[in-house]
């Protein structure tokens, strides 16, 4: 919860902060740092957002994360300080996270806010994920002064579904469709390229360069036989290329485009999103893309499995054809989802050509807070916090993610291909 949005008056703010231990720099640069958050897409990693302040209170940089395979926030704010030449000896890092402590896709932030002399870290809340977890502990180690609870509410809030997501040790999974006004996705002859603009099909083709998985049903490979590779403007694929993922039972056609010819193809035999996130995090997928068509989109958003949606809305109409999304087993009103805008990633509504890019998330489903909220938790130096992580729902067995031998195999086809999306 960000101090900003209390009822106090701002001298009872600056107060209680003061008994808290944080000072007002640190609440500002708490505040900078969730804010600069919100630039980074969503995705398999958090988005994380950190300000280095000077021991005057001074700002000497901001940092952002960019996205899996990108530098952390920590990593980004230290580079721009050393590059406006500041010195940071005695400077204090307050980001939205515990920085990790692992040896990832980058090297571990603890390591390197020691290096650069850091004496004091301010974080908002714990990294669960195990891999990158104990950085607080490294830095105490290392005589770094780290004290964590500042903006932890808004922190867990920022990344609410990336929490979800790590603790029942599922993919994130982003939800995309591309879609005429009165939202059809095809017209009734089965046409639907293209639907949307070039600058969407772009961005679309920019997310799949990022995204570790891309999933269809097997009626969409039937149907419109996609390549679902990611590509640039003049249809080079690009450097980094998602898992092409087929769900259904039907087989998939030795000359379907999606067989391409890098064996990155895997066809999972159900129709269970559940079942499918199983055997996909198991694969290692973390961020995974539901392309279509309206029965898979709609399985998705029934089993309350989307974190993240993207709709390219067209200025176009049709009247007829396949609707984006079918039955949700939603008979009235007051059962109908709730999604929320999404300023993270872009922003929640941006034009893209003659389209406009909706950008939403899930409304929180868990029961409302029946006590008020609770205040900003006191600074711990000593003691691992993990606040509202607590009315989470507990982490599953591992045994609850699908690595059993006697499981369906997965099969992968890996067939030269021609044509389509
Ligand atoms: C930080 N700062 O800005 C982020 C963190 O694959 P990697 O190497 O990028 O590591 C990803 C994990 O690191 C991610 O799952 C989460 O635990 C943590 N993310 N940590 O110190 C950051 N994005
Ligand atoms: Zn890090």
């Amino acid at each position: 919860m960000s101090l900003k949005h209390s009822t106090h008056d701002a001298a009872d703010v600056v107060a209680a902060l003061a008994v808290a231990g944080f000072s007002e720099a640190e609440v500002a640069a708490m505040d900078a740092a969730l804010a600069a958050a919100l630039q980074g897409p969503r995705g398999a990693n958090p988005l994380v957002g950190a300000v280095v302040i000077a021991a005057d209170g001074t700002r000497l940089a901001t940092g952002y994360h960019r996205g899996a395979g990108t530098a952390h926030a920590e990593a980004d704010a230290i580079d721009q300080a050393k590059a406006a030449g500041h010195g940071l000896s005695g400077a204090t890092m307050v980001v939205t996270l515990e920085p990790c402590n692992h040896c990832g896709r980058t090297g571990p932030c603890a390591q390197a806010i020691i290096e650069a002399g850091i004496s004091d870290v301010v974080y908002a809340i714990d990294d669960p994920h195990d891999p990158a977890a104990g950085g607080a502990a490294t830095l105490r180690a290392a005589g770094v002064r780290v004290r964590s609870g500042l903006g932890a509410l808004a922190a867990l809030e920022l990344n609410r579904r990336w929490f979800d997501a790590v603790a029942a040790q599922r993919p994130f999974v982003t939800l995309h469709i591309a879609q005429t006004l009165d939202s059809r996705i095809a017209a009734s002859d089965g046409t639907s390229q293209w639907i949307s603009s070039p600058e969407s099909l772009a961005d679309n083709h920019a997310l799949r360069g990022r995204i570790d998985a891309i999933l269809v049903g097997t009626q969409t490979v039937l149907v419109d036989n996609p390549r679902l590779t990611a590509r640039g403007a003049d249809g080079a694929p690009a450097g980094r290329q998602p898992l092409r993922v087929v769900m259904g039972y039907r087989g998939i056609p030795e000359g379907a485009a999606i067989n391409g010819d890098d064996g990155k193809v895997l066809h999972l035999p159900t129709r269970d999103p559940r079942e499918a996130l199983d055997e996909l995090f198991a694969a290692g997928v973390r961020h995974l893309m539901v392309e279509g068509g309206s029965r898979i989109l709609s399985a998705f958003l029934a089993a309350g499995l989307v974190d993240e949606l993207i709709v390219y809305l067209a200025p176009t109409l049709l009247g007829s054809g396949t609707p984006a999304l079918e039955d949700l087993g939603i008979t009235t009103l007051a059962g109908a989802q709730q999604w929320e805008w999404d300023p993270a990633s872009g922003g929640a509504v941006r034009p893209l050509g003659r389209d406009l890019r909706l950008h939403l998330r899930p409304v929180q489903t868990e029961p409302a807070q029946t006590e008020p909220a609770p205040p900003e938790p006191a600074p711990t130096e000593h003691v691992q916090t993990r606040p509202a992580l607590t009315d989470r729902p507990p982490t599953p067995p591992a045994a609850a993610v699908n690595t059993s031998s006697d499981s369906t195999p997965l099969r992968t086809v890996a067939d030269p291909a021609s044509g389509g999306n």
